[in-house]
């Protein structure tokens, strides 16, 4: 990691709004509305523990209001932070069924926010890293209401996107296409601070992350490039190590900066109708958006996942990004089958 030099997100968000002669400062506004928002998350989410909002408590705190879960709290909370700033004409969470309008009493902005508000939460008891990860589109309707269809997108039309991992240390990742930028928050200074410049994962990895325990249901390509990684290699000797923490932003953040290559293939039980588990819109876009800009791949195992043509809000795919050349191997096996 290298040594911060005291730039704060702000003053990078700034710098980098210099890039879009024609900017605004609508989109400088929004990033930082989105980062306020991350450190109130990260907040509850360390002491998560202690101010019994665990997992399914279903209690009441000392103030006799309904406990909430951390990641209804982080859906509202990132709602509650978003929508007055007048940057955004409409939202979409993982959590919510439908689109989330911003309230008339709010000014109507020009940018779309999608998000998963707290990814792997179901860990969170076990005191696990889980993540916020979003998105930023344009809007792109042109009637008076911002409506479904300026959600429904392609993952190449995205302006910004990037995750938040509340871990050892609460970590912002983003992309706005010029390049993967990490900001550390000191949380004596309550400031994201700029850590990791020009993010670029490794070419090729010695890390596999998959859920092992799927190995029934998975198509014959996934099952023989799983056996491909674990067998000797005269050459390189050690085969690549399993790492899966089973929270998609922990996990995708350390194979960012180590190299390797994440996978969750769709579940095969039924041959004929395959079932994939992760969110187009909320997980694979963003992560997709910011692995590209890092030199790395995102695809479905025969697609790239930011060409595909949003249909539905909770729409799923199967996800395989990570390391570029570990990734062109997999959608080699995937493509052969049973070959
Ligand atoms: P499994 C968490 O529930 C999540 O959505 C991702 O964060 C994680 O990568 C995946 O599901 C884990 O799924 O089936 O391995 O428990």
């Amino acid at each position: 990691m290298q040594k911060s030099k005291g730039i704060t997100i702000q003053r990078h968000i700034i710098e980098q709004e210099r890039l879009f002669p024609q900017a605004t400062g609508d989109f400088t506004g929004l990033l930082w509305d989105l980062s306020i928002a991350a450190k109130i998350i990260s907040r509850e989410v360390n002491k998560a523990g202690l101010a019994e909002i665990l997992g399914l408590t279903g209690g009441v705190n000392i103030h006799g209001e309904a406990v909430k879960k951390l990641d209804v709290y982080a859906n509202e909370r990132i709602c509650k932070s978003m929508e007055h700033g007048g940057h955004l004409c409409i939202m979409a969470s993982e959590e919510n069924e439908d689109v989330v309008p911003v309230p008339d009493e709010f000014p109507k902005g020009k940018y779309v926010l999608m998000f998963d508000p707290l990814d792997g939460s179901s860990n969170i008891d076990a005191n696990v890293s889980v993540g916020t990860i979003f998105s930023i589109y344009r809007r792109k309707t042109t009637g008076k209401e911002a409506t479904v269809d300026d959600c429904l997108r392609k993952g190449t039309e995205q302006v910004a996107a990037g995750y938040i991992v509340y871990g050892s240390s609460t970590m912002m990742v983003y992309t706005t296409g010029h390049g993967v930028y990490g900001f550390t928050l000191d949380p004596s200074i309550g400031e994201f601070l700029l850590s990791h410049e020009k993010i670029k994962i490794p070419p090729k990895g010695k890390i596999y992350s998959i859920n092992e325990g799927n190995t029934y249901v998975w198509d014959e390509g996934t099952r023989r490039y799983v056996s491909y990684l674990k067998e000797n290699d005269s050459l390189t000797g050690r085969p690549y190590s399993l790492r899966y923490i089973g929270s998609l932003v922990a996990d995708f953040h350390r194979n960012l900066l180590y190299g390797g290559i994440f996978l969750y293939p769709a579940d095969y039980k039924d041959p004929g109708k395959p079932k994939p588990k992760l969110r187009l819109l909320y997980e694979a876009n963003p992560l997709a958006f910011i692995v590209e800009q890092a030199g790395g791949m995102a695809s479905t195992g025969r697609e790239r996942i930011m060409d595909i043509q949003a249909t539905e809000l909770h729409q799923k795919v199967p996800l395989v990004i990570g390391s570029k050349e570990d990734v062109l191997t997999y959608e080699k096996f995937f493509s052969q089958k049973g070959k």
